[in-house]
């Protein structure tokens, strides 16, 4: 790198490092390879203070930060340290401050100077993870939720989106429906119970809704316990260290951090036509509906639409589901359609490539022609994607950039957004899962990062997750259109079976409905690259295949791994047909 030729590159340079010292606590101007440096940064490791280093040897300017560092401080060599904006020195006098005291003093100033270490903005699945890690590395730490009540007035307790209004009462909702089926089946193995079987939606939402106060109470007793000050408050930023805590009496707070982790989540999108705010419903209303929503259109195809469109059928209900385009945009498609298929075999109605109008008197129109389709339903349920809580928080004031198109915010591989001490965890990240269990690690991680000078990063590759259609469907790794676009079709190999659960049999149902498939890369050793599964216990049996993808299973593991039977698992240790050879994969026995 030549030497800064002018004013004002040597200025650039200057901004940039006057920034690093001022947003971050410790901070070492070091060279990867220098022993002096490895012993300071291994001081603060030690003391458990999470220490910034800028390995000026790694850096194609380096040579200039070491020049201009020199002007401002007399220093020339690495270690160059700072704390709380302040100049130590090199390795002798930091570890002369240690020795003296004046070390742990600073570190305690620089947190002082703020009213907190930590300001988590969000208490859902990610916010709440992190902010009680931290806490717990005994840092003082403040997390602010607040919910924005539905169009529909709807609101709810701490504790974010998965507890309220997502996973927790859509999977219990979904057991509702599968015990439907259950009961059916029941009879089949010689139970008897009278025929006139109803279902009462109050007092399955009653339950659930009493399951969902017995967790907001908990998390609240969590932090409470865990010292983390929570308050129950909007938040936006003032300024870059600075935010204003707005209460629903109105009341305003400001409070200031070190740092700030963002995690407001998403909520549902509305579809922008007449009516669409006045009469219709959307998840974050569905389960805590205070009556049973009758016959139901659910417009979107997605997975929160295929789900609630499937246990609201499974509950007995008269369910259209409004398919603008494909099911299951971003999954494999050939799972997709077969979990659709599923649905229409109990029950759900599809409409294909329609996309509505207007609300009140339902009116949709065709994607392909001028057909015009009007129905009546008692509840219309919008699912047609979430959008990131980002626009109404004062980022702007903070310097953070946001995606302009779609409200996300890209982060680097540690959840660190444009602005150094401001990070970003959860459904708002830019291209990452919107999953509760991500967020969380994302969450646990960061703080750990943060304050524990640890340096595991969350690993958002082989995510398993699962669907929670009436026939579920788990999956982890690549879709098989993915697959095929990033490894080619002739280096991979497709293993597939139908398979019929043993409890299936004796109930007569489903026969060779239920699938297994796995993708493998014969470029890899047939390693496994994409997992999927449509079945009873998706979850449950997706699961322990993803932590065999983190060790990077293999084709010729899977057929050395013994099976369980009888099991719906087991067919994929038996995998012995290939999608291309065109084999019949019907089941029959065991
Ligand atoms: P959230 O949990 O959404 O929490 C954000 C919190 O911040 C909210 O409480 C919000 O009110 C609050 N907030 C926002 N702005 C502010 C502000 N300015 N000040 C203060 N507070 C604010 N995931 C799964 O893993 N499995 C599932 O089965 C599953 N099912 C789902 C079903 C549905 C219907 C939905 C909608 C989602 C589902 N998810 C599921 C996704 C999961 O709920 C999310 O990925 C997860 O909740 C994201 O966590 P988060 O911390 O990013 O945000
Ligand atoms: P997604 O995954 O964003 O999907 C949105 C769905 O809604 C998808 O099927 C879209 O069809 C459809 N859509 C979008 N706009 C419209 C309009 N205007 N009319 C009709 N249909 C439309 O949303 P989800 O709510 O299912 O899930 C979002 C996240 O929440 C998910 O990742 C979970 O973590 C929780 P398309 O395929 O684009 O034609």
């Amino acid at each position: 790198m030549p030497p800064i030729e002018n004013d004002a590159g040597r200025e650039q340079i200057r901004s940039k490092i006057e920034e690093l010292i001022d947003s971050h606590q410790v901070l070492v101007f070091s060279k990867s390879f220098c022993p002096y440096c490895v012993k300071v940064k291994e001081l603060f490791k030690e003391l458990n203070v999470k220490c910034n280093a800028v390995e000026l040897d790694l850096m194609e300017d380096g040579t200039n930060y070491q020049d201009l560092l020199h002007e401002m401080t007399g220093q020339k060599t690495v270690p160059n340290v700072f704390i709380s904006k302040k100049h130590i020195g090199g390795c002798d006098n930091t570890m002369k401050a240690h020795k003296d005291g004046d070390l742990q003093k600073l570190l305690g100033e620089g947190s002082k100077a703020y009213d907190y270490d930590l300001i988590v903005i969000g208490g859902g699945s990610g916010g709440l993870a992190c902010s009680k890690e931290a806490a717990a590395l005994g840092k003082k730490v403040m997390v602010l939720d607040y919910v924005v009540p539905t169009p529909k007035g709807t609101t709810w307790g701490l504790g974010g989106t998965c507890v309220n209004v997502g996973c927790i009462p859509k999977k219990l909702m979904h057991q509702t429906a599968l015990l439907g089926t259950a009961m059916e089946d029941a009879r089949k193995f010689g139970w008897e119970f009278s025929d006139q079987v109803t279902h009462n939606w109050e007092t399955m939402r009653t339950a659930v809704n009493n399951y969902i106060g017995s967790l907001n109470w908990g998390y609240r007793v969590s932090l409470r316990d865990k010292n983390v000050n929570y308050v129950n408050a909007y938040a936006e930023f003032v300024e870059p260290h600075k935010i204003k805590a707005t209460n629903k009496r109105g009341k305003e707070m400001f409070y200031t951090a070190a740092k700030f982790v963002l995690a407001t989540g998403e909520r549902p999108r509305y579809l922008g036509i007449p009516g669409d705010k006045e009469y219709c419903i959307t998840s974050d209303d569905l389960f805590s509906l205070p009556y049973c929503p009758g016959k139901t259109l659910v417009v979107g195809a997605s997975y929160v639409a295929l789900e609630c469109g499937g246990f609201l059928a499974g509950l007995g209900l008269d369910v259209t589901v409004m398919v603008r385009s494909i099911l299951l945009r971003g999954f494999d498609q050939d799972m997709a359609n077969r979990a659709g298929d599923c649905m229409e075999t109990h029950g759900v109605k599809f409409l294909r490539k329609f996309v509505p109008t207007k609300v009140g008197a339902l009116t949709a129109k065709s994607t392909e022609s001028d057909e015009i389709f009007e129905g009546e339903y008692n509840t219309v349920l919008i699912a047609v994607g979430r959008d990131a809580c980002t626009g109404k928080i004062g980022l702007d004031k903070a310097g953070v950039k946001v995606n302009a198109k779609n409200g996300k915010i890209p982060v680097n591989d540690e959840e660190q957004t444009s602005v150094p001490h401001i990070y970003a965890i959860g459904d708002i990240l830019e291209g990452k899962w919107e999953l509760t269990p991500v967020a969380i690690q994302a969450g646990k991680l960061l703080a750990r990062r943060l304050f524990a000078g640890a340096s595991l990063k969350c690993d958002y590759v082989n995510v398993p997750t699962t669907v929670f259609t009436p026939m579920e469907y788990g999956s982890c790794g690549y879709p098989e259109e993915k697959a095929v676009e990033i490894y080619g079709q002739q280096n991979l190999e497709i293993y597939h079976s139908l398979f019929w659960p043993l409890e299936f049999t004796v109930a007569g149902r489903d026969n060779n409905r239920c699938y297994a498939k796995i993708i493998c890369n014969k470029l890899d050793n047939e390693r496994v690259i994409g997992f999927h599964y449509l079945g009873p216990n998706a979850g449950e049996v997706t699961q322990g295949f993803g932590a065999a993808m983190k060790c990077g299973i293999t084709k010729d593991q899977l057929d050395n791994t013994i099976g369980i039977h009888p099991t719906c698992a087991e067919i994929f240790t038996a995998m012995e047909v290939t999608k291309s050879s065109g084999g019949d994969i019907t089941q029959s026995g065991c």
